[in-house]
């Protein structure tokens, strides 16, 4: 059935004036096309009319032709509507289902361009694939695309504070203004809304998972119900992170316990409330009892007891996403193995309703993890992935690393359970940590705006290859010239390698300054909490370095199916990237590479420090491309980061000097400052903590 038909030129009137590329239009810019890609433009799309709705217009499908209009102006550059003859045009051919999952078509035919599929947003994701194509010089004469998502829930989580302060946020304050809200809406919540469906994102948890209870009340529901109402044509749905004490900060009850009776009815009102004002409300992101959040267990409940009473709060409507992030000062046990230790046991606990989300790593979004080993071990329950977009432990936003990589190794990887990551959460969906902020350019840097859409990108296809995601992204964000993307994109995805070599390479994890995880640490050895020590995870003494984690030591090793462990339990044989966290190896270890552990660790530093230089270098060749302001702005970040990743490789190598006493390899640079030099450096005015 064909609910709504529209009928799209370019229009001359829409030609918006050049604007200063401050990085705001992200990959929504559609440069203006040029030479044979502008000609065929021409002859594809010359009418001026725009011709609306035959059929039912509805918000959404408005969008999409609102879209089209715009980008197909901006990319004609102004001169399309000048071409003579019969108009080729673009049908929107959408069912009437107002959201649908989203699947489309864009095919060319003898008329022009078809975009079809089962509900409106079928429309609004063909459109926007439709410009990607153009944007990147595709012939529109030859167009067909047949798509769908891999995942239904394509997610942000923010961690924005509802007083603007964004927990591990790199690029400003909050992108969301409480304050005003209902009242006023900024038209950045069009412009996020825009961003996300152009890369399939269809849903939002709007605040912090360390969350503060007032979010629940009523004028906070009125504020969010203006959002979702705002982004409901989009296909966003708007999910909440709730702090589990709210019945006793909120509702005055003397206990939150998740069986008490008061409490589930605390719950239950507050779910009616919220949809009485938002009737397609996502439901509930939970962080319990995991760095010192309330949670079931303060009562002596499950996980899953705590996560079911939400779920039965929001019934069919909606869903609870409780996070499987947890670890506890009270457990001697080592911290990469809790998480799999309390939730296992709850397979199939949990109400149909319940997701668990999982981090990529059993960690903390380090530069290099193995992938969880909850993935593929939960087979009755939903599990969804969670990612770290933004870079709190990977250089913040000055440094220059394209995350897709990294995700794609985490969700090719095998789980040894008859299916990879991405098939384990492909029925659910993945999460991501937004990076955005108040900046102009949203991210905080050019290049980390790659890294929002090529989350968007990956949950919507996890088979797409970083390298890919990186080519479409480059071409549509500065220059769709060839020489460019050649050369832009090698740089791109060799940057997360880099950046674990300068800081934690081999397999080592969690080296970072405390709290605000700026620069390296690895020497702090004494504060309270054993696993908050970068000492904790490296163990590095005269002897060697590394955390044994076979049967020898922690054997976290035996949480992974026996396949995958058996890759890894060889410290002759293992993939040097995760040597150090899995084992603990002499300073003198011989590694495939002939050298020793001690020399391979300094040729690691140095090839991350090379490969920045390098980066750098490239960046510098390619500003005839790329606008003046935005080739300053990352020339700026790349100057940052050459002389970070020095610092990062001199202050590790004199610190694993003084532990192991051995000299730099011959011919090796000596660090630039003494270690005393590195300790001493503070930066208590350091972002996001
Ligand atoms: O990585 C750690 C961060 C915390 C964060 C926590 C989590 C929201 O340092 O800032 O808290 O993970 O994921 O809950």
């Amino acid at each position: 059935m064909t609910a709504g038909l529209a009928l799209i030129g370019a229009a001359l009137a829409l030609v918006p004036s050049a604007q200063a590329e401050d990085g705001y239009d992200l990959w929504l810019r559609h440069a203006p096309l040029e030479g044979e890609a502008l000609e065929r433009l021409r002859i594809f799309a010359p009418r001026v009319e725009v011709e609306l709705y035959r059929g039912d217009e509805t918000p959404t499908l408005a969008i999409a032709a609102r879209e089209l209009d715009l980008g197909l102006a901006k990319l004609g550059g102004g001169t399309v509507a000048s071409a003579s003859g019969a108009g080729s045009a673009i049908a929107l051919e959408c069912g009437s289902d107002p959201a649908g999952a989203g699947e489309y078509t864009v095919r060319s035919n003898a008329k022009g361009i078809a975009i079809g599929g089962p509900g409106q947003l079928s429309c609004l994701y063909g459109a926007y694939a439709l410009l990607r194509e153009l944007s990147q010089g595709a012939d529109p004469r030859s167009l067909d695309i047949v798509s769908a998502p891999a995942m239904p829930l394509r997610m942000l989580n923010h961690w924005d504070n509802p007083d603007g302060h964004v927990e591990r946020g790199y690029s400003g304050r909050s992108i969301f203004d409480w304050w005003h809200l209902p009242e006023r809406l900024d038209q950045r919540m069009i412009d996020y809304a825009r961003a996300n469906a152009s890369i399939g994102i269809n849903a939002v948890a709007v605040n912090n998972v360390n969350a503060t209870a007032y979010v629940l009340e009523p004028r906070y529901i009125e504020k969010l119900a203006r959002l979702a109402d705002a982004w409901r044509p989009y296909g966003i749905r708007v999910f909440l992170s709730a702090r589990f004490s709210a019945p006793r900060e909120l509702g005055g009850l003397e206990t939150a316990d998740p069986l008490d009776p008061a409490v589930r009815a605390w719950w239950a009102d507050k779910a009616d409330e919220i949809y009485a004002a938002i009737p397609d409300f996502g439901g509930f992101l939970v962080k319990a009892n995991s760095e010192g959040q309330p949670g079931p267990q303060d009562y002596g409940r499950t996980h899953a007891e705590g996560a079911n009473m939400l779920a039965e709060a929001l019934r069919e409507r909606g869903t609870v996403i409780w996070r499987a992030f947890v670890y506890s000062e009270h457990d001697e046990t080592d911290r990469a193995k809790q998480a799999y230790a309390e939730f296992i046991p709850l397979d199939g606990a949990f109400a149909d309703n319940v997701i668990v989300q999982v981090k990529n790593g059993p960690i903390d979004f380090q530069p290099r993890e193995p992938f969880h080993p909850m993935f593929g071990a939960m087979p009755d329950t939903r599990l969804m992935l969670e990612a770290q977009i933004t870079k709190e432990y990977l250089g913040f936003a000055s440094h220059l690393a394209y995350l897709a990589p990294m995700w794609e190794e985490v969700l090719d990887a095998d789980t040894g359970h008859g299916a990879t990551v991405a098939q384990v959460v492909a029925p659910v969906g993945m999460a991501g940590v937004a990076n955005t902020g108040s900046d102009r350019n949203w991210s905080g840097s050019d290049f980390d705006q790659a890294n929002w859409y090529a989350f968007g990108r990956l949950a919507w296809d996890p088979s797409l290859s970083s390298e890919q995601i990186a080519r479409e992204w480059a071409a549509q964000t500065f220059s769709r010239d060839p020489a460019f993307v050649d050369a832009v994109v090698p740089m791109m995805l060799a940057s997360r390698q880099a950046v674990v070599d300068y800081m934690t390479p081999l397999g080592l994890a969690h080296l970072m300054g405390t709290g605000h995880h700026y620069g390296p640490a690895p020497w702090v050895c004494e504060l309270e909490r054993p696993e908050w020590n970068p000492c904790y995870y490296h163990r590095a003494d005269a002897d060697g370095i590394g955390f044994d984690r076979t049967p020898s030591g922690s054997d976290a090793l035996s949480q992974y199916a026996p396949s995958v462990a058996a890759h890894w339990s060889d410290p002759e044989a293992i993939d040097p990237a995760y040597l150090l966290w899995f084992h603990r190896v002499g300073w003198n270890h011989p590694m495939r590479s002939g050298r020793s552990l001690w020399a391979e660790l300094v040729a690691r530093y140095d090839s991350g420090v090379g490969e920045v230089d390098r980066m750098a270098q490239t960046w510098r060749g390619l500003a005839h491309y790329v606008d003046p302001q935005r080739h300053r702005a990352v020339s700026a970040n790349l100057a940052i980061q050459q002389s970070e990743a020095r610092w990062w490789r001199d202050g590790s190598l004199s610190y694993w000097q003084s532990v192991n006493g051995l000299e730099l390899p011959a011919g090796t640079r000596p660090a630039a400052e003494s270690l005393d030099h590195y300790r001493s450096l503070s930066f208590p005015e350091a972002p996001g903590n």
